[in-house]
């Protein structure tokens, strides 16, 4: 028992286990409005449900369910056609998200995947998944972002309930020496490059901290300069060993795992709140971030 300050970022990343299984029985009754294999689709979002939207664009058209691009809200490109355009956001009330679906109203079909009941989204897509039980107190997102990520890989199969397992070991890890890092590195491939940079987002939101993000194989294209002993290598998924002794002979940490890479994600988010409680920060409320950015 120690007597840390708990921070609403504590209780959301360790609630993760139950959030994925209540995400698993709450699939199936959504699942009818999610895209249809064989739909050319965009997802998009901003911050944190933008990366979610990569890795579930890369997984779809990875599992051969079709044509699948993602956009950050703000750089949707309109000259495209698609079946259906799925938009995730926490909040539902991000100005760049409500835009382009006010854009997009009676021109494309859109879902829009949020945590509050109500939003100004829910009144412009045309379908609303909404899952209030992931909603979160900490501006910073951690359970919000995986619950939603979790609820588009059922559709290619994957157990929730399982992965809840995964959950619960990513949780009881030692973060060893990462928490003593001047700088990590997050590296992904296909899916996962979306969790490198939502690991990324994580440690500066919280935490002020210096962390990249590259797809993997482009790491070698000059991010490698940047490491060296003191600062870390982190990787999502499984990187090619020839890689990891290039990584290696930098002097850097390497991080890796064999726990599926959104459990591994939540290793991450755990460091990000380290980071800010080392710093004497308030991970929940990182200077100049509100909860959901409304322009104007
Ligand atoms: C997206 C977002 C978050 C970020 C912060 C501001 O919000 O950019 O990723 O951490 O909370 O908003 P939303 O559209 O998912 O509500």
């Amino acid at each position: 028992m120690n007597n840390e300050v708990q921070f609403h970022a504590d209780v959301e990343i360790a609630s993760q286990p139950e959030i994925w299984r209540k995400t698993a029985a709450f699939a199936p009754s959504v699942a009818h409005l999610l895209p249809k294999p064989g739909e050319r689709i965009a997802v998009v979002g901003c911050g944190s449900s933008w990366f979610m939207s990569q890795a579930y664009a890369s997984l779809r058209e990875a599992a051969g369910q079709g044509e699948s691009h993602y956009f950050t809200a703000s750089e949707y490109i309109y000259s495209r056609s698609y079946d259906r355009v799925v938009a995730i956001t926490r909040s539902g009330t991000t100005t760049e998200t409500i835009d382009l679906l006010r854009n997009l109203k009676g021109k494309v079909p859109t879902v829009v995947l949020t945590a509050v009941h109500g939003s100004p989204v829910t009144e412009l897509a045309s379908d609303s998944i909404v899952m209030d039980f992931a909603d979160e107190k900490s501006v910073v997102q951690t359970r919000w972002a995986t619950a939603a990520l979790g609820l588009l890989r059922t559709q290619f199969g994957t157990d929730l309930v399982e992965l809840s397992k995964q959950a619960e070991i990513a949780l009881a890890e030692d973060l060893g020496e990462l928490p003593t890092m001047d700088e990590i590195t997050y590296i992904g491939a296909g899916w996962t490059i979306g969790l490198a940079l939502e690991a990324a987002l994580k440690t500066r939101e919280a935490a002020q901290f210096w962390a990249e993000a590259y797809p993997a194989m482009d790491y070698r294209h000059g991010p490698l300069s940047i490491s060296q002993p003191g600062r870390a290598v982190w990787a999502f998924g499984e990187i090619e060993a020839d890689l990891i002794s290039d990584i290696a002979q930098t002097g850097a940490s390497f991080e890796s795992s064999t726990l599926d890479p959104m459990a591994h994600l939540i290793k991450a988010q755990r460091l990000a709140i380290a980071l800010a409680r080392g710093k004497g920060m308030n991970p929940d409320y990182p200077r100049n971030l509100s909860r959901s950015i409304i322009l104007k």
